[in-house]
Order: structure tokens, then sequence, then C-alpha cells
């Protein structure tokens, strides 16, 4: 099994947290808190929720933590709706197109998930996680559909991907659709050639293939016991 840095689970845990803060952070709060003060202006500067407008795009930037600097930036293009307002007039629906997430509060932004679709139907279809802060892309995940197809891995965090991993939609033992871990392939001394390719049947280690001629296609295979 692949070991994975306590910095993923450290991320992992304050990623939740924040997608939590972002999902329940509404306006509402803030009106409440906000409510005593005097000032038109001051309660605009401090909405959670800023939103800048263009002729086809909108831009949503949200404060999660408070400290009224943005750290979630949703991207939005404009459509226009054929069927119009129902009374004649145009109408513009917000289509998702990317958003990009502040995880640390540092004003840099670490994670960007790109969508696609219809207004109120986007479906995620590539995402990208800076994991130790440092402003370089260590994990791309692709998505076909909303599925995971594909991640991409920078373990060594040298700014180059030394993992690979490719899912499968399959099903499981109870007929029901499983998105699962298919192959891993591994670049494991960091030359930018892959070494090592992990076959899996079932979400299970089936094979091993390793390259030994150094021409970056596997050569030699291992049959991996199911019962070690
Ligand atoms: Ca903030
Ligand atoms: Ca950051
Ligand atoms: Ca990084
Ligand atoms: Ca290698």
């Amino acid at each position: 099994m692949l070991v994975l840095p306590r910095i993923f689970k450290s991320y992992a845990m304050v990623a939740g947290t924040l997608v939590l803060l972002a999902a329940c952070g509404g306006q509402k709060d803030q009106t409440k808190q906000e409510g005593g003060s005097a000032g038109g202006g001051e309660s605009t500067s401090a909405d959670p929720v800023q939103e800048q407008r263009t002729a086809s795009a909108v831009i949503e930037r949200i404060d999660v933590n408070n400290d009224r600097k943005p750290d979630v930036f949703k991207h939005y293009a404009l459509i226009e709706d054929p069927a119009g307002d129902g009374k004649g007039g145009r109408l513009q629906r917000k289509a998702l197109i990317r958003k990009e997430i502040d995880v640390n509060f540092d004003q840099r932004i670490d994670i960007v998930e790109y969508y696609k679709g219809e207004p109120g139907k986007e479906i995620k279809e590539r995402e990208e996680f800076d994991l130790d802060f440092d402003g370089r892309v260590d994990e791309i995940r692709k998505y076909d559909n909303g599925n995971l197809t594909e991640m991409q891995l920078d373990l060594g965090f040298d700014g180059r991907i030394d993992t690979w991993m490719f899912y499968q939609m399959t099903k499981n033992e109870d007929g029901k659709d499983v998105n699962r871990l298919n192959e891993r392939r591994r670049d494991e001394n960091g030359d930018g050639v892959i070494d090592s390719w992990e076959y899996y049947v079932k979400g299970k280690l089936q094979k091993i293939g390793r390259d030994t001629n150094g021409d970056g296609q596997p050569d030699m295979f291992t049959r991996v016991d199911e019962k070690k």
C-alpha cells in the first residue's frame, strides 16, 4: 500500500473544514453581526460574498474566515436563456466554470476546480491541488461525466508528477456501480521515467510490472498473491 505523507491528512482536514465553512457561511449570519453598526458602505465591504459582474461573466468572491479577504472565488459565464424571463424580457443564467479556493488563508490559491455544463447542471472535469502550499500544483484529478478517471501526484514535491492513478467504473459484488483504482504507475527514482506499473482487479492489486531495460515500458511482471 502507498503510504501518504502526513501533509495529505492534515490538508484533507483543512480542506474539509473549509468546504463546510463555505457551505454554511451565509450572508444572513453576517448581516446580523453587522446589523447594529452604522454606515451602508461598511456593511457592503463586510458582506462575505462580493459579486463582480460584466456583460458576459460573474465573479463571486467569498470570505470564509471573516478577515475581509476573499478565500473562495467562483467564476461564472453568463448564458442567455432562450426562453427569456417569461415576461418578454431577457434572462441570463450563471454557469459555474471555475472555483478557486485558498485553503490556508494566505491569499494564495491552493485548489482550482474546473467545471463544464449548462447553468444548474455543471459537472467537475478537473481539479488541481497545491498540497504543501508552495504555489506549485502537486495533485491533479481528472473527471469524466463526474467520475474520477485519473489522478496525478507529485509525492516527491519536486514539481514533477511521479504517480499516476487510473480509475474505472465497474460493478461491485452487489451489482452496484463503483469507481475503482485500475492501474497505478510510478516513477520511483524521480527521473521522469515510469519504473513500476501496478494492475488492480476489483480494487485489489493483481500484478506488478517493472521496466528493467529503461525503455519506459514494463517488461517483467510479478503476480501478487491475494493471501499474503
Ligand atoms: Ca478570508
Ligand atoms: Ca493558500
Ligand atoms: Ca505544491
Ligand atoms: Ca524512474
